[in-house]
């Protein structure tokens, strides 16, 4: 029995807290009422409906608390930590507790979780108590290299919602394409949206020559928005600054420190046409991120700084005045006061920035969170200076490398991240103090798309990995 109690469970991912499983199975029957009362309880239980559809279960949505199936997000309950819940499968129906309407939606996907796929409804009699270790969960998905339709992210962003994930990072825009709609500037969408061609080897001479074009609009991207939040998911946009935007001088030559004839990158790689740090190009970003914190209500706006090449800061007149004029060393201290120029203007509105590592080069302020991709090496930098941290490093947590022998693997970027390597990787850093240790919010995976032109490769590549972060 007890081997078949594990085969039974082994099936939830990530796997529980706590697991207490009982000898006997509980049935749903086919007609269910499942009780529901305040907003959050009430879009679970739409939930709970569609899932047991499936399962031939007719489901009635009611206020009443002595249905089957008990939906509670008001608990209060002290011993369930953030966004946790308990589950309580008996003889006399179904019991999910949570202090909070993202504890409950988890809950929900833990008790789906104990249906046999293809099978009938007699589910396994538990307790389960369960909440993550981490309050920041996230999957990243390049919109910039591919573009995937909004179906698509719709897709993403469920899979990620029912293996827990609590964040979704939408990377918007990039070298080779500009993929959100702005208002005050329309050639970001007829200009910087479109390509030339793509490189389809990696030898950087293979292009296909054929436009490549795709943004989303503003209502598209407000329907994305309220998708994740019924999933309890937040969204954090990416604006790419002041490297990896070609394709804004492409639209917007005036923001470069040297106007000219700028194309929207059609090869994979950092280009050296950066943005030029003037007050004009401040302006820009700023009625940028003004449009983007109106889409968006989370509490994070991610705006890049990785990979910016300083080759044509170094010849700018306006730079060296800018060194001159605030004391700064070197061009990367010149990164450091914009980023922190972007930084304030964000807290200003009541957001806080998150940036890929190279923030740190300009002595960043201690309120931005700092993404660590090349390696760990950042993120630990980062929580001894005090600023808060999420893990995404790489190779280990870049889901655009190999996951088996190359020789069977779609082409891709290169390098190689196993299922194992994912699955092993722990963001919790035995170097750093209890209270450094505390600046590490979570973790993310990354899916950078240069070789992944289609959905099919996408979901490839995502999973199983994907369950491997999770768990
Ligand atoms: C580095 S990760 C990049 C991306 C590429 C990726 C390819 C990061 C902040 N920058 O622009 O797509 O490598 O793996």
């Amino acid at each position: 029995m007890g081997i078949l109690l594990a085969v039974l469970l082994s099936g939830i991912i990530p796997k529980p807290v706590s697991v207490a499983a009982h000898a006997a199975q509980y049935t749903v029957p086919a007609s269910v009422v499942v009780s529901a009362s305040s907003a959050d309880e009430r879009n679970v239980a739409q939930f709970a409906k569609q899932f047991l559809a499936t399962r031939g279960v007719s489901v009635k949505i009611a206020a009443s608390t002595s249905t089957a199936i008990r939906l509670s997000a008001r608990a209060h309950d002290p011993s369930i930590r953030a966004e946790g819940y308990k589950l309580h499968v008996g003889r006399d129906g179904v019991r999910i507790v949570a202090n909070s309407g993202a504890g409950l939606f988890y809950g929900l996907q833990t008790f789906e979780q104990l249906f046999t796929p293809g099978g009938n409804n007699a589910i396994q009699q538990v307790d389960i108590s369960d909440a993550p270790s981490y309050p920041y969960r996230g999957i990243h998905l390049d919109v910039g290299r591919h573009f995937f339709p909004v179906s698509f992210v719709e897709k993403y962003i469920d899979l990620a919602a029912r293996y827990k994930l609590n964040t979704f990072h939408w990377h918007l825009t990039e070298d080779q394409g500009w993929r959100i709609e702005i208002k005050k500037y329309p050639r970001l969408t007829t200009v910087a949206s479109c390509r030339n061609g793509t490189m389809i080897e990696h030898d950087f001479k293979s292009n296909d020559h054929v436009r490549y074009c795709g943004y989303y609009t503003q209502a598209q991207i407000r329907e994305v928005v309220a998708y994740a939040k019924k999933r309890y998911v937040n969204i954090v946009p990416e604006i790419e600054m002041p490297g990896h935007s070609v394709e804004v001088l492409a639209a917007y030559p005036q923001l470069a420190c040297k106007p000219g004839n700028y194309q929207v990158f059609t090869i994979w790689g950092v280009s050296d046409d950066i943005v030029c740090p003037s007050e004009r190009t401040v302006a820009f970003y700023e009625d940028v991120l003004t449009e983007v914190m109106g889409l968006f209500p989370g509490p994070y706006i991610h705006t890049g700084g990785d990979e910016a090449p300083k080759t044509v800061w170094k010849k700018s007149p306006l730079v060296k005045n800018l060194m001159r004029k605030y004391h700064l060393a070197n061009e990367d201290a010149v990164q450091g006061w914009f980023d922190t120029r972007i930084e304030s203007f964000l807290r200003a509105h009541g957001r806080r920035m998150i940036g890929w590592d190279e923030i740190l080069g300009g002595n960043v302020s201690r309120s931005a969170i700092v993404m660590s991709w090349r390696g760990l090496s950042g993120g630990i930098i980062a929580a001894t200076r005090g600023n808060d941290v999420i893990m995404s490093p790489d190779p280990t947590l870049y889901l655009d490398h190999a996951q088996g022998d190359d020789a069977y693997e779609p082409l891709n970027i290169g390098g190689l991240t196993t299922l194992r390597d994912v699955y092993d990787f722990d963001p919790g850093i035995d170097a750093l103090t209890p209270n450094q240790a505390k600046h590490i919010l979570g973790a993310q995976a990354n899916l950078w798309s240069e070789y992944i032109a289609t959905t099919q490769l996408a979901e490839y590549d995502l999973l199983p990995r994907m369950l491997a972060l999770s768990e």
